[in-house]
């Protein structure tokens, strides 16, 4: 497991490493936010057991948001979800076979019961969890809510700065 100093407050698990080209979206939001985190690949098919007792775990260890990517059959997710009550985001990796598809729906159609808020396939979906789990720290961490506040105003001038459409 790879973390960050002071005590990860961000969970980014995912089911391989051939989900990290996505999944680093999240995490460079989260640097950018000045959120902490931790990091690891937790497979719900080849590790089952690690999930359960990396979910199980977690909210005791401070971790208050968990960010799930994976693809194809994407039940890393909703088993995460199954196994603790964080606020579970998950990301749909993009698949060679289906493009995503069956990662998106794997993941967004959980039974009624168990939550999962699934994002977007791929970059945008990675990028936005980390957006949104440094909202959920930041409803009681003013610095965090103010990081996200600065990006967004950021975000806002830099297209209000370039009207024109064509490339330079
Ligand atoms: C899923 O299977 C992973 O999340 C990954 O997206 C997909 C393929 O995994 P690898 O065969 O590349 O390890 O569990």
């Amino acid at each position: 497991m790879s973390s960050t100093s002071p005590a990860p407050r961000v969970g980014v698990i995912m089911g391989s490493k051939s989900d990290w080209p996505v999944m680093e979206h999240a995490v460079t939001m989260l640097e950018r936010l000045g959120v902490s985190y931790e990091t690891q690949v937790v497979s719900a098919h080849r590790t089952p057991d690690l999930l359960f007792d990396y979910a199980k775990g977690a909210a005791e260890r401070g971790i208050q948001v968990i960010i799930a990517g994976a693809g194809g059959a994407a039940h890393l997710p909703g088993m995460a979800a199954s196994q603790t009550a964080l606020p579970v985001l998950g990301v749909p990796v993009e698949s060679k076979a289906l493009k995503g598809l069956d990662s998106l729906l794997s993941i967004a159609q959980m039974p009624g019961g168990v939550a999962v808020g699934t994002l977007a396939i791929g970059k945008a979906g990675a990028t936005n969890a980390g957006l949104l789990a440094a909202q959920i720290v930041g409803l009681g961490d003013s610095q965090v809510r103010e990081a996200v506040e600065a990006f967004r105003a950021e975000q806002t001038q830099t297209v209000l700065d370039n009207p024109d459409p064509r490339p330079p």
